[in-house]
């Protein structure tokens, strides 16, 4: 079964950290609207949701995605680039040690779980200005014993290689071509996003579902023709955070 750990938005998210997007303000009572109809889309789609609460002094904790990295054989516990997301790792830990062996990563290791993408057995991670070579390193190095081959992607323009880059079925990723270079992953259909859409290209996979955003019609028409549909759900206000579909959950079986 597939379980999803989420985490209510925090009432202090307007004070979110932002390094591609100007501020504007964020609709609190309609970021928490969008958040639990993703909730519900989650639960529609069969998966049984594990929400935290609200976090008030934490203002990006809803993106619990960048805390952690789950795998079938155990869950890295991440070091996120921006210091002020660090203490978000100690109730991801609690949600998922049941379920998990845990890893953590250590200073001077930086890594945002934004910024990895899990193909198989190789781990893609995003060169951003979040997550650095040591960090590259040391999970090769933890995740070494699993088999797994690790390759670092680099990424302009983009605050994650998810912003850039995302599975949309057994087969295809969709990606941003400013912002990714898509010849880092041989072997995969690629679909470039309608380049109006600039954020298209996260999508979350939810076991044989693609939940997409209403906002990218164009993109969605594309995917559409190469036979993907989609569930729409809406993170618009979320997204003045910096935040889109697969930060605000981590996924994994059990
Ligand atoms: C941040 O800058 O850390 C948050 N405002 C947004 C994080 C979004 N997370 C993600 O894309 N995985």
């Amino acid at each position: 079964m597939l379980h999803a750990i989420t985490r209510s938005v925090s009432p202090s998210i307007a004070r979110c950290e932002l390094t591609y997007l100007e501020r504007v303000p964020i609709d609190l009572a309609t970021a928490r609207r969008q958040h639990r109809r993703y909730e519900e889309a989650l639960r529609t789609a069969g998966v049984q949701v594990h929400r935290l609460k609200a976090e008030a002094d934490l203002p990006d904790s809803v993106f619990v995605e960048d805390l952690a990295v789950v795998l079938d054989e155990c869950a890295l516990l991440t070091r996120p680039g921006a210091p002020s997301r660090r203490r978000e790792g100690e109730s991801i830990a609690r949600a998922l040690s049941p379920y998990r062996s845990l890893i953590s990563l250590r200073s001077p290791a930086t890594l945002d779980g934004g910024d990895v993408l899990v193909l198989g057995r190789t781990v893609f991670i995003g060169r951003s200005t979040r997550s650095n070579p040591e960090a590259l390193d040391e999970v090769r190095r933890v995740l070494a014993p699993y088999g797994y081959t690790l390759q670092g992607v680099p990424i302009h323009g983009c605050l994650h290689l998810k912003s850039a880059l995302t599975q949309v079925s057994e087969q295809a990723l969709l990606f941003n071509p400013d912002w990714v270079d898509a010849g880092s992953f041989p072997g995969w259909k690629l679909i470039a996003i309608d380049p109006s859409e600039p954020f298209a290209a996260n999508a979350l996979k939810v076991g044989a579902e693609l939940f997409y955003q209403p906002a990218f019609p164009k993109t969605r028409r594309l995917l559409e023709r190469e036979g993907i549909e989609t569930r729409l759900v809406d993170a618009s206000e979320l997204g003045k955070a910096e935040g889109a579909l697969t930060c605000c959950s981590l996924i994994f079986a059990a």
